[in-house]
């Protein structure tokens, strides 16, 4: 299992591997729950029969599956984007952006998928199957999906642990995965923690818990791309309350003197927790805050602005004129992390305003219709295959054979140099194999 590890100590480790200057994140999510599970298969006690239950009443929920995803063509549109501010650069990304129908429809297609995940996964949690921290990614969908549409496979992304949105793009199998992390078994064998996910074989390392340690990390990415001369390039994603460590900005200045090929791209969803950017943060053009590092700040609400600004500088940064930062305005319709109702530190009225006005999924449904790319009939046959999607995606994680103790310390390092892995107290010690298999992806 040459990906991720969950979690250790609560926090993660990372390292720098001298070798090949690849850098791999190690997390362990983690969390004191008692199980005896063997298997999400037949059940056997009480929770095991609830699981299935759950199962069952999810996806009885879950629309009728009988749609096909529309045909497309590719016929094209020329679709406007709310201007781009700009720090350091003469000139920006187009604000009149071509898309085609085919184009148009995959990317709501991705969006909602990603969200239609995320409410899953919420679901999974309030029932009690998904354990330890979780946050969604809800209303910030259009970022995720623009950045995966415009790097390549060999690019390298890091996030935050508001990155399942970025994890749904890469991973095949991605709830039969993640329930896996989330399992109770894995879950039992350590105190607490934050699940933090880093697959370094499809160069996404994470899902770090630690807030801001993306920039760093990101830095240390893009070095090894410079170092080893490859024409790749690295995304570092945080949020606008990371902006205000100084970590960021040691990291902007090396990053900017040594000419990384990475972009910075910070998601500003106006809140760190439940402290509003009013509160916690002076000087809002986070865009502009790497002083000589060129950024520019977009509407993260709109898909095509987000993919377009980054063709843009990944094109700038394969030669050589990174590094960049990206301010995404965005918002998060959920509370930080699941635990939190999100509305003691702001309205519902908030919460709705943005929704009605800016909604990432309804503006591409509007250009869709306004394009007519597709009618109303057939965006609500998207939405029922996506549905599908999940409800197939459920059917297939709650079947699977859960993966046993061993496999959370194999793989950790290329080569382990220390005769056992330590868990979260240094009298727990654990065994370590290379088996270079992936598991569950
Ligand atoms: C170094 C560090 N300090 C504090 C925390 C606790 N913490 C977790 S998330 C968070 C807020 C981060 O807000 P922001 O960067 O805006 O990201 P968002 O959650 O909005 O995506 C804090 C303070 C942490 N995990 N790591
Ligand atoms: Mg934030």
């Amino acid at each position: 299992m040459s990906f991720v590890r969950l979690v250790n100590n609560s926090r993660y480790i990372s390292y720098l591997l001298p070798k090949t200057f690849a850098l791999r994140t190690i997390s362990i999510a983690s969390r004191s729950l008692s199980s005896n599970s063997d298997s999400r298969q037949p059940p056997k006690d009480e929770n095991e029969s609830e699981k299935h239950d759950l199962c069952k009443s999810i996806m009885d929920t879950l629309h009728n599956v009988e749609s096909k995803f529309v045909q497309p063509s590719s016929e094209s549109f020329v679709f406007q984007v709310k201007p781009y501010r700009l720090h350091r650069l003469t000139e920006g990304p187009s604000c009149e952006i071509v898309c085609t129908r085919d184009e148009a429809l995959d990317l709501y297609h991705r969006m909602l998928r990603i969200r239609q995940m995320e409410s899953m996964v919420n679901t999974l949690y309030t029932k009690r199957f998904v354990r330890g921290f979780c946050h969604l990614c809800i209303g910030q969908e259009a970022i995720c999906v623009g950045v995966e549409k415009a790097i390549t496979k060999k690019d390298r992304l890091i996030t935050s642990y508001r990155g399942h949105g970025y994890l749904w793009n890469v991973v095949k199998r991605w709830l039969t995965f993640y329930l896996n992390l989330a399992d109770e078994k894995w879950v039992a064998l350590e105190e607490k923690v934050v699940r933090c996910i880093c697959i370094v074989r499809y160069n996404f390392y994470g899902g770090n818990g630690i807030v801001g340690a993306q920039f760093p990390l990101g830095a240390g990415l893009a070095f090894a791309q410079k170092y080893l001369n490859t024409d790749e390039i690295s995304i570092a994603v945080c949020g606008d309350g990371a902006t205000n460590q100084g970590q960021i900005y040691e990291t902007y200045n090396m990053a900017k003197l040594w000419k990384l090929p990475i972009i910075f791209l910070v998601e500003n969803n106006g809140y760190a927790m439940t402290t509003s950017m009013e509160r916690s943060t002076c000087g809002h053009d986070l865009y502009t805050k790497g002083d000589v590092i060129p950024g520019i700040w977009l509407d993260g609400m709109d898909v095509l602005a987000v993919r377009s600004a980054f063709e843009f500088l990944a094109k700038k940064c394969r030669n050589g004129e990174g590094p960049f930062i990206v301010e995404a305005s965005t918002y998060r319709y959920k509370g930080h992390s699941v635990s939190d109702p999100g509305v003691g530190y702001r309205t519902r009225e908030e919460i709705n305003e943005v929704r009605r006005k800016s909604d990432p999924i309804d503006m591409m449904k509007k250009r869709i219709l306004d394009a007519k790319f597709a009618t109303e009939k057939q965006l609500k046959r998207i939405i029922s295959d996506v549905k599908a999607e999940v409800n197939d995606a459920l059917k297939e994680a709650m079947n699977d054979t859960e993966l046993t103790e061993d496999h959370l310390f194999n793989d950790v390092f290329v080569s382990c140099l220390q005769p056992h892995i330590r868990g979260i107290t240094p009298f727990t010690k654990h065994t370590h194999s290379n088996t270079g298999k992936i598991q569950n992806l």
